[in-house]
């Protein structure tokens, strides 16, 4: 097994899991898919494809992403942990030692060499080719997602640039409001690639938008690699495969050879046009303000193309998963930068950038702060607004826990640290876009070196006992009640629903 090929695998992989539903009935794109799926995520329910989107030939898949099931489906993996074992792996490689240890190392090099995008000659994303007066984004079911939204908006694109100067490849999920048939806006925040490969042209980027592609793919776009990093090259590690690359038709980009759809086109320095408002992950809408104007030189779809959506808004939905996998997937580049760290939380809740709750081993005094300082300095987690640090023992995931040693282990004159530093682009809070109060909460237990009193031991049952009455459970005629209560083994689920 490994992960779905293409879409069109990955939508008959959902149906023989029993984790899809076909909608035939006539639904609306305009608000009515939203208030279906946002109902459907919330309830833990299966992918939708509305087959007779109002006004569009084409089916609409939605809620792919949308569980910690269909997420490990995706990536054929056990748990999200096991993909990230997969990348950790290969960050931590030592020198081999001994042939059988050379052998293995071979296999990690050449899993690495396999995961560059490898070019081929067609593709059935030209089976149908669209140029000139015949392009035409209404063909597409595009969704207005939520009423204050003043147009409909693409919601799950890999949007494909080069850098100017280096010509490397940059892959991003990033939306794309409608303006008409052959026009579109693209929200390139303040901190992303695609922006700075905008910003380093000083006459016109090419871009390529694909849509429909396999989840390991789609999901890639939306991984916060560091710039001279292509998001294609994660996807093919993580598949075991290459991605697939063909030339598109009117611009130098190469585009997945088997993507549903794909828009080619550009954007102009200096060509910007006002964006929004979008009712957007935060819970709120975000505000207008000027964006590139894309203009589309050509529209290209497999035969009856499926087109993928997304419907963000207030926690939680269905991108709370493809950041959890982030989230995971991450954990061993994080922890190659700053070793004490064991584990590490961005809660739903949080909208991932607002709170970031991390487990340390503790070492030397202020060592909190150090990995505090380190987290506002390390990629997109730089932006995170809040940042609680617990001891090693502590479940990150657990956060009745945390509040436990939040309240118990912090003078909040001595542990709570304010500081300033840079948000992301959509947080409503600060008095300035952009820059603005960070907090570290420091809920470690305090050393003599910190110049605290003593800190009392930890109430903890005696081994033994436990053993004891693990072998005697049976014999008190407690069948009923719960003997594993234990907060490590309460999975994602459980967290999002808290
Ligand atoms: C559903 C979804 C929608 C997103 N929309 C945007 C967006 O409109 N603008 C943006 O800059 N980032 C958006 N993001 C986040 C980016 O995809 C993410 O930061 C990614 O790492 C950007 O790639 P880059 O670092 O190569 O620019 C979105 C993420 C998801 C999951
Ligand atoms: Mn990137």
């Amino acid at each position: 097994m490994a992960p779905p090929a293409s879409l069109r695998d990955w939508i008959a992989l959902l149906e023989r899991e029993g984790e899809l539903v076909r909608i035939d009935a006539e639904v609306d794109p305009d608000l009515e898919v939203t208030e279906i799926v946002d109902r459907t995520v919330k309830a833990g329910g299966p992918a939708l494809l509305f087959t007779n989107p109002k006004g569009s030939r084409h089916p609409l898949l939605i809620n792919q992403f949308g569980s910690e099931r269909r997420m490990c489906l995706a990536f054929d993996a056990p748990s999200l942990d096991s993909v990230a074992a997969k990348l950790g792996d290969v960050l931590e490689m030592q020198p081999p030692q001994g042939l059988a240890e050379k052998v293995k190392g071979l296999k990690k090099l050449k899993s690495i060499a396999d995961s560059r995008p490898k070019s081929v000659r067609s593709g059935p994303v030209h089976d149908v080719v669209l140029t000139g007066d015949d392009i035409d984004l209404d063909l597409l079911p595009i969704q207005r997602c939520w009423p204050g939204d003043p147009a409909p908006f693409i919601t799950l694109p890999a949007v494909i640039t080069h850098d100017p100067k280096t010509r490397t490849r940059n892959v991003g999920m990033y939306r794309m409001q409608k303006v008409d048939k052959r026009t579109t806006l693209m929200h390139w925040q303040l901190h992303k690639d695609g922006r700075m490969d905008y910003l380093a042209t000083d006459g016109r980027l090419e871009v390529a938008v694909a849509l429909g592609l396999d989840p390991v793919a789609a999901y890639s776009a939306s991984a916060p690699l560091p710039k001279h990093i292509d998001e294609f090259m994660l996807a093919g590690f993580l598949k075991g495969e290459p991605v697939e690359l063909v030339k598109a038709k009117t611009v130098d980009v190469e585009v997945p050879a088997n993507a549903e759809i794909v828009l080619e086109g550009y954007v102009e320095q200096g060509d910007e046009a006002p964006e929004g408002p979008f009712g957007d992950h935060t819970g709120f809408y975000t505000g207008v303000e000027p964006f590139p104007v894309f203009h589309v030189t050509a529209l290209t779809m497999r035969r009856d193309a499926i087109y993928p959506s997304i419907v963000v808004g207030k926690p939680p939905q269905e991108d709370a998963w493809l950041g959890k996998a982030t989230e995971r997937i991450f954990l061993p580049a994080v922890k190659m930068t700053v070793p004490e760290i064991v584990d590490y939380d961005l809660p739903v809740a949080g909208a991932f950038h607002n709170l970031c709750i991390v487990s340390i081993r503790k070492a030397f005094p202020g060592h909190a702060l150090k990995v505090m300082h380190a987290l506002w300095g390390l990629g997109m987690l730089s932006l995170t607004k809040g940042i609680v640090v617990v001891d090693e023992h502590v479940d990150v995931h657990d956060y009745a826990q945390v509040m436990f040693y939040v309240g118990a282990n912090v003078d909040p004159k001595r542990d709570v640290h304010l500081t300033e530093g840079p948000l992301d682009h959509l947080d409503h809070a600060p008095t300035l876009q952009f820059v603005g109060g960070k907090i570290g909460i420091d809920a470690t237990a305090k050393g003599p070196l910190e110049g605290t009193r003593e800190w009392p031991p930890e109430i903890e049952m005696d081994a033994g006992v436990r053993a004891l009455v693990d072998r005697r459970w049976a014999e008190y005629g407690l069948g009923g009640v719960d003997r594993s209560v234990d907060g490590a083994r309460r999975s994602l689920r459980h967290l999002l629903r808290r």
